[in-house]
């Protein structure tokens, strides 16, 4: 069936039979191409007959799909000739593990943070309708990201105007973890229907509820009921539906199975969300989990992201101190600051892109208030082949501005432990922890000094001709570029900084007031990140030294290997070896 089908009109020709042996085609081959590549394995094994029946009623070259997060698009893809791109899914350059408008003029929007889908939808429509356009527009969204704030907006939205709109709801019970909360309430229970009936009718919505959205026939019917209906407003389609339909392991773990690296799809051989080994994740949620083990009183929170922060231990040995608050970055940092002001210690642990939905929060509820609320934001700089909307690589630059927020990034996996232990004896005001998406190195300790301390920067070597202050997980690429300038004869000193705000000013006047050559390395932008705050320190202090700011140059970077990233963005040693030479010609 797959190989008749050459363009959208074809699946709006098949018959029912035809389009159900397309869904058993379509199952196999996502079961085959992605457990040898990884991908979004469980969520799209979920929503092969949804989209083939959203294929099959709508004219795809007429009516627009925007996909709420885009992880869920392959059967999209396949249906939309990209069936043999799959082969190149998690390679440079490969195909996107989300819906990208570079690859498709059917895929309506870029995404890959949740909750967008509804109100840009809701855009989309509403110009259709002033154009007096016949399109339609479907958002296609989750229940874990129905929880969005975003998309509570667009929810409430959606039904002020009359518009050529149908929002998708595709509820198969689960975000990453099990979805939480009222939604998940209120889709739960033989009565799921009716109830879900009764909440979206209140709103103002048609709606249209399947009970089985495996089953081509009612899916077909019911879009088909709702694409009458869109003269009269805005229609739910709420179809219910099983993550990791068809693949054993998949329905069994669908947590596990929601995003997996290549797997052997008999046995399950090799599914894991996350790369093995030591990450800096694993690190914080270890510290947090013996803290927990040790009795500290402490809060963690996590909107639904529990498996980038290393936190399923905390979360499944201690349930009542560990909560996932579901897709809600917002909600989740305005909880922590009600629990601070009631003298809790709370940690909230984000992964680093999906903070940016809660910049406000930050300042406004943190920082103004001056709350003692510790953030860890865990795959801040590169997030390898995530995705390019999924970088962590703006953190300092948008973080430093904030009033009483104090911003710590650790050089190593001891720092990271030693700074969630003090915060959990004692936080004075906002604090946010980043660190890397990588494996701590396993012999990190031949490089650092024995000191426990982390209180300000870590002199790692002093040095005659110029000084290197390096941010985070640049320090190995800074160590090896002071090796090779030694070998040179030229002699720069290394910090591995820690305190991005406050900087440890005093320590770092010292070092500009002995040389004049300073370079900073960090996998940030370089528009106001911590180079950006190391000029600033040096202009308003009259300091003559010259600076070099090894970072990102601006723009939007693709996903792929970190390494690749970093001589892609010049970043790395041999780039930045290059910059001195440049730079400071009379050295060599
Ligand atoms: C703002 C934001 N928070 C968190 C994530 C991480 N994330 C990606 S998919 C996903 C679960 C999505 O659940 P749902 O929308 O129900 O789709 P499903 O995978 O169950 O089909 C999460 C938490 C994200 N992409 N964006």
């Amino acid at each position: 069936m797959l190989d008749k089908i050459s363009c959208p009109q074809d699946i709006r020709k098949l018959s029912m039979g035809d389009l159900e042996k397309l869904a058993i085609e379509i199952r196999a081959f996502l079961i085959t191409s992605i457990s040898q590549t990884g991908g979004h394995i469980g969520a799209n094994l979920g929503v092969v007959e949804l989209t083939i029946a959203l294929h099959h009623v709508f004219e795809i070259e007429k009516d627009k799909i925007v996909f709420d997060t885009g992880h869920q698009g392959y059967t999209h893809k396949i249906l939309t000739g990209r069936k043999d791109d799959f082969k190149t899914l998690n390679q440079y350059g490969g195909m996107s593990r989300f819906i990208s408008r570079a690859e498709s003029l059917y895929d309506t929007i870029d995404a890959s943070h949740a909750g967008t889908a509804i109100s840009i939808a809701i855009g989309l429509a509403l110009s259709n309708k002033q154009d007096c356009s016949e399109s339609i527009t479907i958002a296609f969204v989750g229940d874990g990201s129905l929880v969005e704030g975003m998309s509570f907006e667009g929810l409430n939205f959606g039904t002020a105007l009359k518009l050529p709109l149908i929002i998708v709801i595709n509820d198969n019970g689960m975000a990453i973890p099990p979805n939480v909360g009222g939604i998940k309430k209120l889709f739960t229970g033989n009565d799921s229907l009716e109830k879900a009936e009764a909440f979206f009718s209140g709103l103002g919505y048609n709606y249209v509820g399947v009970s089985d959205g495996h089953n081509l026939s009612n899916l077909v019917s019911a879009f088909t009921q709702a694409r009458s209906f869109v003269k009269k407003g805005t229609t739910i389609v709420h179809v219910k539906t099983e993550k990791g339909k068809g693949l054993e392991i998949a329905k069994t773990h669908p947590y596990k199975m929601h995003f997996s690296m290549p797997f052997n799809p008999q046995t399950g051989e090799g599914a894991s969300s996350t790369p093995d080994g030591k990450t800096y994740a694993v690190v914080a949620g270890n510290k947090l989990y013996s803290l927990l083990k040790e009795n500290h009183d402490i809060t963690i929170l996590t909107p639904s992201t529990p498996y980038a922060s290393g936190l399923d231990r905390c979360l499944s040995e201690f349930p009542d101190k560990t909560i996932d608050v579901g897709m809600a970055e917002q909600h989740a940092l305005g909880m922590a600051c009600g629990l601070a002001l009631n003298n809790r210690t709370v940690f909230v642990c984000y992964q680093s892109t999906f903070m940016q939905r809660t910049l406000d929060q930050i300042i406004h509820d943190a920082g103004f208030m001056n709350l003692p609320v510790t953030i860890i934001a865990a795959r801040s700089g590169f997030s390898g082949f995530d995705s390019h909307t999924h970088h962590g690589i703006y953190d300092i630059s948008y973080l430093r501005a904030i009033p009483n927020l104090s911003i710590f990034y650790p050089g190593t996996s001891r720092d990271l432990e030693k700074i969630i232990e003090e915060r959990s004896i004692s936080a004075k005001g906002p604090m946010i922890i980043l660190h890397p998406y990588e494996l701590v190195r396993t012999n990190e300790m031949d490089f650092y000094s024995a000191s426990d301390s982390i209180n300000g920067i870590e002199i790692i070597g002093e040095g005659r001709d110029g000084f290197i202050l390096s941010v985070g997980n640049t320090l190995e690429t800074s160590i090896d570029v002071r090796d090779r300038l030694l070998k040179l004869g030229i002699e720069f000193g290394l910090a591995n900084v820690r305190w991005l705000k406050p900087l440890p000013e005093k320590q770092i006047f010292q070092i500009l007031s002995k040389t004049n050559r300073i370079v900073t390395t960090e996998e940030n932008v370089i528009e106001g990140g911590f180079g950006s705050s190391i000029a600033e320190l040096i202009l308003d202090n009259e300091f003559s030294c010259t600076l070099l700011r090894n970072a990102i140059p601006n723009g939007f970077v693709r996903p792929g290997d970190k390494q690749h990233l970093s001589r892609l963005t010049k970043i790395d040693a041999d780039s930045l070896m290059h910059k001195i030479k440049i730079k400071w010609k009379d050295l060599f």
